[in-house]
C-alpha cells in the first residue's frame, strides 16, 4: 500500500478525519469563492451549521452548468499567483471546465494516483507508458506525476501513432499500460494483427476516462496476458486519481481522505443508501485551488463500504454503468451502452469495436448494433452468420428486453478513436 495509515483506516477515525476536512473546505469555500458564498447566503445556511458529516445534506448542489458560468477561474478560491498548473475537459459543447491547482493540489493529486497504481500490483520497478493525452486533459499529466511519486519509470508517450506506441512498447519492455479501455483493446489487437504480442512484457493496464465492462476487461486480459484495472476521476473535482481497483476488482476504492462520496437519487435528489445505484456527487475536502462542493457527475454507481479482502478500508464505488446523459431511451425502455458491451464482448467470435446506431423511423425509435467479427471468413459463411446475428439478437433481446438490429462487419472497419471512444450515434437529434 502507498498510505497504509490512509488505505487501512478504522472507519470511526476516517469519518472523524472527514468531518474535520468538510467543516474546514465548506468555511474556506464559504469565505473564498464568491458564488458559494452568494449561494449559503440565500438560504440562510452558515458553515458553523455543518457540524456532522450528514450536515452536508444542507448543502446546494454544484452543477456542470456553475462550472460554466464562472468560467474560467470564478471558482478559483485563491490569487491567481498561488495557482501553477490548469486543466480543462475538452468540452464538446459550449465551454469547456476549467480546474486549478496549487503546488499543495497536485502532490495531493499525484498521491492519489500513486496509492491507485499501487493498488492496481504497481511497484517502483515498472515501466509505464502513458498513452492519455497529455495537454489541457487531466490524464496524461495526472497519471504521469503519480507514477513519478510512485517511483516507477514513465515514459510519456501520449496519444496516437499506434505503431510507435507498440514499438516502444516492446524495445523499451514497458511493463504497465496507461490507457482508455478502448485504447488499449485497439493497442492489443494492433499487436496481435502484427504478430509482436509475445514480444511484449505488459503485465499491467491500468485504464479509465471512459466506461468499460466486466467483459471488456476479460478480454483485454485474454488478449494481452496482462492484468486489467480501472480507476475513476473527472476535470471538475481534480480529474483522475478520485478512485481506483485493487487486484480484488470487486470495485474502485475512494480516496476518501480527499473526496466525500455521496449517492443520490436522481429525480428526488436525495442521498441513498448504501449498496444503492444513483448518481455520485462528490466533494473535494483538500482541494485549495478550486474547492467544489457536492458536485453532481452525471455518472451512476453505488458505494459498498465492507472492508474489502486486500485489506483497505476505504469505501470502494462500482464500476459506472453509465452517465445520466448517456442513458438512451428507446421506445421507452432505458437503455445503457454498457449493457449493449456485456453481451457483445462475451462473445468469442466477435471482435472487440463496435457502435450502436439510434434513429426514428415512421415515428419509432430503432437502436442497430454493428459489431466486427473475429475473423473475416464468417462473413462469407451464409449460415453460420444468420445463426451469429440471431444469437447476438437473442442475447440483447434478454439483456435489454427490445429488439435490436444485428449488423456484423468485417475486422477493423470501425473507425479507432485514441481518445475516447465515441459508441453511439443518435442520429435522432439531427
Ligand atoms: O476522464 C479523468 C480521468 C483521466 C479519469 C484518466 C481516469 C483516467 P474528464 O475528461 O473530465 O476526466 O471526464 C470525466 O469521464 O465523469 C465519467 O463519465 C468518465 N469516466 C472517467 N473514468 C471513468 C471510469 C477524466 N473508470 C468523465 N469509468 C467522468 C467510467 C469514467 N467512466
Amino acid at each position: 500500500m502507498f498510505s497504509p495509515e490512509i488505505e487501512k483506516i478504522d472507519r470511526k477515525a476516517l469519518r472523524e478525519m472527514q468531518l474535520e476536512r468538510l467543516k474546514h473546505i465548506v468555511r474556506y469555500a464559504y469565505e473564498n469563492v464568491p458564488m458559494y458564498k452568494k449561494r449559503f447566503d440565500s438560504i440562510g445556511l452558515r458553515p458553523e451549521h455543518i457540524r456532522t458529516l450528514k450536515d452536508i445534506e444542507k448543502i446546494p448542489y454544484t452543477t456542470k452548468d456553475d462550472l460554466r458560468e464562472n468560467y474560467p477561474f470564478g471558482l478559483f478560491a485563491v490569487p491567481m499567483k498561488k495557482i501553477i498548473r490548469l486543466h480543462a475537459s475538452s468540452g464538446t459543447t459550449g465551454k469547456p471546465i476549467v480546474g486549478g491547482y496549487t503546488r499543495a493540489d497536485l502532490d495531493n493529486w499525484s498521491t492519489c494516483i500513486a496509492r491507485i497504481l499501487t493498488m492496481a500490483g504497481a511497484t517502483d520497478e515498472d515501466i509505464f507508458q502513458v498513452s492519455f493525452g497529455y495537454g489541457l486533459f487531466t490524464g496524461g499529466f495526472g497519471l504521469h506525476y503519480g507514477i513519478e511519486k510512485l517511483g516507477a519509470t514513465v515514459v510519456p508517450m501520449s496519444t496516437g501513432n499506434t505503431e510507435r506506441q507498440l514499438m516502444l512498447m516492446r524495445d523499451f519492455g514497458v511493463t504497465a499500460l496507461i490507457a482508455t479501455p478502448s485504447y488499449a483493446m485497439y493497442l492489443a489487437e494492433t499487436a496481435k494483427r502484427e504478430g509482436i504480442l509475445q514480444d511484449l512484457k505488459v503485465r499491467l493496464v491500468c485504464m479509465g476516462a471512459e466506461a468499460s465492462t466486466a467483459e471488456m476487461h476479460e478480454s483485454l486480459h485474454k488478449l494481452f496476458g496482462a492484468f486489467p484495472t480501472e480507476n475513476y476521476g473527472l476535470t471538475e473535482v481534480g480529474g483522475p486519481g478520485v478512485a481506483g481497483e485493487c487486484r480484488e476488482k470487486a470495485g474502485m476504492h475512494i480516496n476518501e481522505d480527499m473526496f466525500y462520496p455521496e449517492i443520490v437519487n436522481m429525480e428526488k435528489n436525495e442521498v441513498l443508501g448504501e449498496g444503492e445505484q444513483g448518481e455520485m456527487v462528490l466533494t473535494t475536502l483538500l482541494k485549495e485551488g478550486m474547492p467544489i462542493l457536492r458536485y453532481r457527475t452525471k455518472d451512476i454507481t453505488s458505494l459498498t463500504y465492507e472492508p474489502c479482502k486486500c485489506g483497505r478500508t476505504l469505501a470502494r464505488m462500482s464500476r459506472v454503468v453509465g452517465r445520466t446523459d448517456d442513458m438512451l431511451i428507446i421506445r421507452g425502455v432505458n437503455v445503457f451502452p454498457s449493457q449493449i458491451e456485456s453481451v457483445l464482448m462475451g462473445m468469442d467470435e466477435l471482435g472487440k469495436m463496435y457502435e450502436i446506431i439510434v434513429d426514428r423511423v415512421n415515428y419509432m425509435d430503432t437502436l442497430e448494433v454493428r459489431v466486427e467479427v473475429d475473423d473475416a471468413n464468417l462473413l462469407t459463411d451464409y449460415s453460420k452468420l444468420e445463426e451469429l446475428v440471431a444469437k447476438i439478437r437473442h442475447k440483447l433481446r434478454v439483456v435489454l428486453q427490445i429488439d435490436v438490429k444485428v449488423k456484423l462487419v468485417e475486422p477493423f472497419s470501425i473507425q479507432r478513436t485514441e481518445g475516447k471512444v465515441k459508441r453511439v450515434k443518435d442520429l435522432r437529434k439531427n
